[in-house]
């Protein structure tokens, strides 16, 4: 029976107005009169945390007749976003905190504003891992985040003369109201040492590890809601500390740094996020943070499943993992370790029970970002790990050769072990090995996986593979960040649409309403006006509410083809300064995101789109028409101002390259049109919003592979596009500012390799900007085909992906039935 604790989780305006005044006092020592935003804030974060944590003590509570298997979703990385107007949204309980704090003269959206969000991740995995979270506690399935703690998450950006300066985040400087410390739960990791061999009472060999050093890792617990919903889930981040924080001999003998020694190197493991994605960091510390957040987390499951009665033979039966991509990967050895070295069963079963448990996502075919360890460094940290692996790995590639006698080109290609010169481990085939199911996150990406980096795998095991396509939450990316659109979508199609998603196709008769169309665009131009205010303030930059807001928000990379929006923008300009009165609807180009630090082409990225915002903003013969925003530290508080405005969402990525992508149904969810190729779950957008709903242009996935086989010539373009050439020679003039040098290394890169493509497809990009323009200019054409994209996206809510990982894959009931 859960406790009784009302007093402070009663949903009446009055009490959480007392149980405001109480955290105020009691919990943060305050007097009322004295308190500042930032009390505020924290105090009714406290109050709402109260009623998530209390409805977690009832979902996760006591001990079951029948334990239902749980999920544990193992990411290095999460993006929450500020999780205070989300949980209110959850508890249906805005209204009456505003109403609460209105009475003591305290603005809600001015609390809102101070809290700091969690930047633990660097893009879309991130936060497709918190939209899981956030799907899994609303659909009813008993689930925990495992991640770390990284005292600083992903660097705030800022721009300074047209450049990204990257300044460390300290998210958690104003204290965390969020996290519950859990010193019970805290678990020791070891590294370095080396193993020895044992013999148990019935004779049989055994190995132990004996670590050189451990470190321990201390849990902390973040309650997530779920939208209409009496579970949560857990996110629980483990921080790295020392076992031993101070030597005192050391320190008696007048050493101090060695004396403090082991607790700075302790607690540098989870100090910081490497900001890089889609690329591998090959440093031992990253390897460090994989094993000890991984580790951590599987001694944490076994000691539950202690709790609840049950032994290790059991696991598979009360845990489905999912490895969110490779970086957990080496939770597959460290499960056989804990199964056969810790609590002694036989080598068969646990691998069974370990290929019964995990399973494994995969977000990148990029070459760079597949992660592979070189195995003296590996084995110097991990060596039993490494024993294990190159056990799993001799007795799984027997297995081949038993299946596919005389076939030996196959042993290279699937071994765990890369031998082709200095050898490595790779993860993703230790991960595919060790998984029962591997899935890729768009059905174009799934079809590729098996084509490519895993296709050895896809043929012997071809049941194994499988798609769930990514989905996001309509919570915060609709009814939060959006409020004028949820109010006319509960209008239109009832009130139940945030949890059931598919409810929004009843607004396809509207599109043809002209008098809902008015209050559409009313709603967009209010976003637009909003976001605009934004803009003002952050960049000083102004902009005309009423012209195209073009946009395209994600991290800064080559393959999302950023510089092929800016050519095209760049191609406008001349256009009109040759022809002042050339037809062209005015635009907004809205650019945001980040670029790694070390990654110079993508800052080079950045800095052109700031020097074309500055040539082009304040042209007199521009006169408005064109106008160019980069909109720093895109993060998720600012995405949730930056989708609702999108008029048209930029999804331009070579085809083949791009995963799934999220912002992509973030946009078209909120009524932005795409303009895009056939690439990760753009191909699915096209097919449910209607192609005639979507602008498509560009190479396939399978033109673009014939062209990397028949070689291409990125300067026949160049030479054969007279506007190409123009705008090229433009930027190579120096035109932009700072000397002709400056964006010499993008020039070349683009003349001389074009890696992504961006020159073949400049063409068919400029004419369906065209189609784009066109549409514009036909505001109720436009606007019809606006309500349709909302209308069709019911598919891509992340609770219709975790449903489907929880059929297909974990093999769980959610709690609550499907729409
Ligand atoms: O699956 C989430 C997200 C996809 O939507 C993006 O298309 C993909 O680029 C991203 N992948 C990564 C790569 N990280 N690693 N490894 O962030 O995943």
């Amino acid at each position: 029976k859960s406790p009784n604790t009302s007093l402070r989780t009663g949903t009446k305006a009055a009490e959480i107005r007392q149980a405001f005044l109480d955290h105020l006092t009691c919990s943060l020592g305050r007097l009322p009169a004295y308190a500042s935003a930032h009390d505020h804030y924290l105090a009714l974060a406290l109050t709402v945390r109260d009623h998530v944590v209390h409805l977690g003590v009832s979902s996760f509570g006591g001990k079951e007749s029948k334990p239902q298997r749980r999920v544990a979703y193992l990411s290095a990385e999460f993006l929450p976003g500020p999780h205070l107007a989300n949980h209110l949204l959850n508890l249906g309980l805005s209204e009456t905190a505003r109403k609460a704090l209105a009475s003591l003269d305290i603005d809600l959206d001015a609390v809102l504003e101070q809290e700091e969000e969690p930047g633990l991740g660097n893009g879309g995995l991130g936060r497709l891992a918190s939209c899981y979270l956030d799907s899994l506690a609303t659909v009813g399935v008993q689930s925990i985040g495992y991640g770390i703690r990284y005292e600083f998450g992903i660097f705030d950006q800022q721009i300074r003369d047209g450049w990204q300066v990257e300044i460390t985040d300290k998210w958690l400087h104003g204290g965390n109201p969020w996290e519950i410390h859990r010193p019970g739960a805290a678990r020791d990791v070891g590294f370095g040492g080396h193993t020895e061999s044992w013999t148990d009472d019935f004779g049989r060999h055994r190995v132990r590890w004996l670590p050189a050093i451990t470190v321990r890792g201390e849990a902390y617990d973040t309650p997530i809601s779920g939208y209409n919903s009496d579970h949560i889930a857990l996110m629980r981040l483990w921080k790295s500390e020392a076992t031993e924080s101070f030597d005192f001999e050391a320190f008696n003998h007048g050493n101090y740094d060695r004396a403090v020694e082991q607790k700075v190197d302790s607690e540098n493991l989870s100090k910081v996020l490497y900001p890089n994605d889609s690329f591998r960091h090959g440093k031992e510390l990253r390897l460090k943070q994989q094993f000890f957040f991984s580790s951590c987390s599987l001694q944490d499951m076994l000691r539950i499943l202690e709790m609840q009665g049950a032994g290790p033979e059991n696991f598979h039966e009360h845990w489905a993992v999912q490895l969110n991509d490779t970086h957990p990967a080496v939770a597959v050895a460290e499960l056989m370790r804990l199964l056969i070295d810790v609590h002694l069963l036989a080598w068969d079963q646990a691998w069974e029970i370990t290929r019964a448990t995990f399973s494994y996502t995969n977000h990148t075919l990029l070459p760079e970002a597949l992660e592979k360890w070189p195995i003296d460094l590996f084995g110097e940290l991990l060596p039993r790990h490494l024993e294990i692996i190159l056990e799993i790995n001799a007795r799984f590639l027997d297995e081949v050769r038993a299946a596919f006698p005389g076939e030996d080109w196959r042993i290279a290609r699937l071994s765990i072990i890369d031998e082709n010169g200095p050898r490595y481990v790779r993860m993703a085939h230790l991960a595919c090995v060790g998984s029962h199911t591997v899935n890729g996150v768009a059905e174009l990406h799934s079809e590729l996986v098996k084509q490519t980096v895993l296709a050895d795998f896809a043929e012997i095991w071809p049941e194994k593979f499988t798609n769930v396509t990514n989905g996001v939450t309509p919570r915060r990316f609709v009814a939060l960040a959006n409020p004028g659109l949820s109010t006319l979508l509960s209008k239109a199609a009832g009130k139940t649409w945030p949890g059931k998603l598919s409810k929004l196709s009843k607004l396809e008769a509207l599109a043809d309403d002209a008098e809902f169309r008015a209050k559409w665009r009313q709603v967009k131009l209010a976003n637009k006006s909003r976001l605009a205010e934004l803009i003002t303030e952050r960049t000083g930059i102004l902009t005309d509410p009423t012209s195209l807001f073009d946009v395209q928000v994600k991290r800064i990379h080559e393959y999302k083809r950023q510089h092929l929006n800016l050519l095209h923008i760049l191609s406008l300009y001349l256009k009109i300064k040759r022809d002042p009165t050339a037809d062209i609807p005015a635009r907004t180009f809205i650019f945001g995101g980040k670029a790694a630090p070390g990654y110079f082409l993508a800052k080079q990225i950045i800095r052109i789109s700031t020097a074309a915002g500055e040539l082009i903003n304040d042209d007199p013969d521009i006169a408005g028409r064109l106008k160019v925003v980069f909109f720093p530290d895109f993060n998720v508080r600012n995405a949730q101002y930056v989708y609702p405005a999108a008029d048209l969402s930029e999804q331009i990525s070579m085809a083949g390259m791009e995963a799934s992508g999220t912002g992509n149904m973030k946009m078209s969810l909120n009524g932005a049109l795409t303009i895009g190729t056939l690439d990760g779950a753009n191909v699915e957008i096209r097919e449910a919003v209607g192609e005639e709903n979507f602008f498509l242009f560009g190479l396939t996935a399978d033109e673009v592979s014939e062209v990397e086989v028949c070689g291409h010539h990125p300067r026949q373009h160049y030479e054969s596009d007279t506007e190409l050439r123009e705008t090229i020679d433009f930027i190579a003039s120096g035109a932009l500012g700072g000397g002709s040098g400056l964006f010499q290394p993008l020039i070349a890169n683009l003349l001389e390799h074009d890696p992504y493509l961006v020159l073949a497809d400049f063409r068919a990009y400029g004419e369906a900007q065209q189609r784009v323009s066109e549409l514009w200019t036909n505001p109720e054409d436009w606007a019809r085909a606006s309500i349709l994209n909302t209308a069709r996206m019911g598919k891509f809510s992340s609770d219709r992906s975790i449903r489907e990982y929880c059929q297909r894959i974990w093999k769980v009931k959610p709690g609550k039935p499907s729409e």
